[in-house]
């Protein structure tokens, strides 16, 4: 059975485009820790990252570096962070959330 992602891919789940190639797709997660809160994915159905063939494993990285490059720029944020978590849904994919610095608590 398709995961929710690859049904994102193809369009029969609604999801917001951020980016896209032949071999991988950027779109905006549900549950955004941010604002720009982005998953690169590999539309090669694959459950755990370390699953990926190397070259796949590569190219899904320079995809995420570009997407984070363009979400610095079209986002107010000090830096993007990286991150495979990859509880939820069994299909690889790249955290990209932008990150401020905290500001001190006053009480
Ligand atoms: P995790 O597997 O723990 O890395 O988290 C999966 C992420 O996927 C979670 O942040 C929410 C997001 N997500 C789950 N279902 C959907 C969906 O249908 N659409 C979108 N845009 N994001 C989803």
């Amino acid at each position: 059975m398709a995961t929710i992602f690859t049904k994102i891919i193809n369009g029969e789940i609604p999801s917001y485009k951020v980016a896209e190639t032949e071999d991988f797709f950027a779109f905006l997660d549900i549950n955004p820790n941010a604002k720009g809160h982005t998953l690169c994915i590999p539309k090669k159905e694959v459950n755990k990252i370390f699953d990926l063939d190397e070259e796949t494993y590569i190219e899904l990285m320079k995809f995420s570096r570009k997407v984070a490059l363009a979400i610095r720029k079209s986002v107010e944020c000090k830096r993007v962070g990286m991150s495979v978590i990859g509880l939820e849904v069994p299909h690889v994919h790249v955290h990209l959330i932008p990150l401020n610095e905290m500001k001190e608590a006053t009480f």
